[in-house]
């Protein structure tokens, strides 16, 4: 069975979900998990693809709840239990519409990625190796870790999809698109929204010129992802426009990941362009009107619920 590889770091979330203010003595905190790579693995396994995440949890109780996750969502985990903590992201809801988030993860597990974690064999024997900006954005360690990953997926010829997700948190642009432009050039599919893809392609405005100067350095394909207004892509030299499902937003948080997964669910079973858009951009819609990155992305069975009209299915 075709399958698909990641690798990055999982992190355990508390978020404040209720009474919009600053972090204070008694703020009420959910705690879950969430990771770019993660949650692309999960949409993927959602839709009854086959999904392999490889990284390092903390040898701790937040790695135990990573693991149980990702494990209970279908995932196959490769995972080193590192003795370094697991790394933690905090979500203020700040005001009732502004968030802000924290990141807890230097000197952390996931940090401590090394290209010796990852397993040859299951990366050759993939049929789309997947990859984020946010990895190689952790650390050396890290960095190696994608490109070894990348070394062993171009030497077996195993479709490489590239997340630009440029986190400002980690690093700066000029850091950014200096480890990331290598990486696209040996992509074959990349995604972005317009601002990560001017990142990588500087000068280029507007979703065609900035999709055509990603495939210029080489990927077959690529995605600009423009929110509300749907996705643009050039893929094997071909456009296409793909309308944003309509919905209620809640939490855009995670989309980009929902919308990859989606995407990468329908091309390893074997789907049409056309048809892996569609169920990208119905993949975003459920992850921005849910809450959480990943929590509610829909099984196959349920791709159908946003087309209907009435709110009530019953
Ligand atoms: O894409 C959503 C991610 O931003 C979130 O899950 C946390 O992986 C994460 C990160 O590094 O920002």
């Amino acid at each position: 069975e075709p399958y698909l590889v990641t690798l990055g770091d999982v992190l355990a979330v508390m978020a404040a979900n209720r009474d919009p203010g600053p972090f204070t003595l008694g703020t009420t905190l959910r705690l879950g998990i969430a990771g770019a790579e993660s949650n692309v693995a999960v949409g993927v396994s959602r839709l009854g693809g086959s999904a392999t995440w490889i990284g390092r949890v903390g040898d701790d109780e937040l790695g135990d709840l990573v693991l149980r996750e990702l494990r209970a969502e279908g995932v196959t985990t490769v995972a080193t239990r590192d003795p370094a903590p697991t790394s933690l992201l905090l979500k203020e809801r700040r005001t009732s519409t502004h968030s802000r988030t924290r990141y807890y993860r230097t000197h952390t597990a996931g940090a401590r990625l090394t290209a010796d974690d990852i397993p040859e064999h299951l990366v050759a024997g993939a049929a789309v190796l997947h990859i984020t900006g946010i990895t190689p954005a952790l650390g050396e360690g890290p960095a190696a870790a994608v490109t070894r990953a990348v070394d062993i997926a171009a030497d077996a010829g195993v479709t490489i999809s590239l997340d630009v997700n440029f986190r400002s948190l980690l690093w700066s642009e000029a850091e950014a698109r200096s480890i990331l432009r290598p990486l696209l050039c040996r992509s074959d599919l990349v995604f972005a929204g317009p601002h990560e893809a001017a990142l990588v392609v500087p000068g280029a405005d507007g979703p065609e010129e900035l999709a055509k100067g990603i495939c210029d350095l080489g990927p077959a394909g690529a995605v600009i992802k423009l929110g509300e207004e749907g996705a643009y892509a050039l893929l094997d030299g071909k456009p296409h426009r793909q309308p944003a499902v309509p919905v209620r937003v809640h939490d855009t948080v995670g989309a980009g990941d929902a919308f990859a997964a989606g995407y990468l669910a329908e091309l390893l079973a074997g789907e049409p362009p056309e048809r892996r858009l569609r169920t990208a951009a119905l993949l975003g819609a459920f992850a921005v009107s849910t809450a959480g990155d990943w929590e509610g992305l829909p099984r196959r069975s349920e791709l159908g619920l946003l087309d209907h009209h009435d709110d009530i299915v019953r």
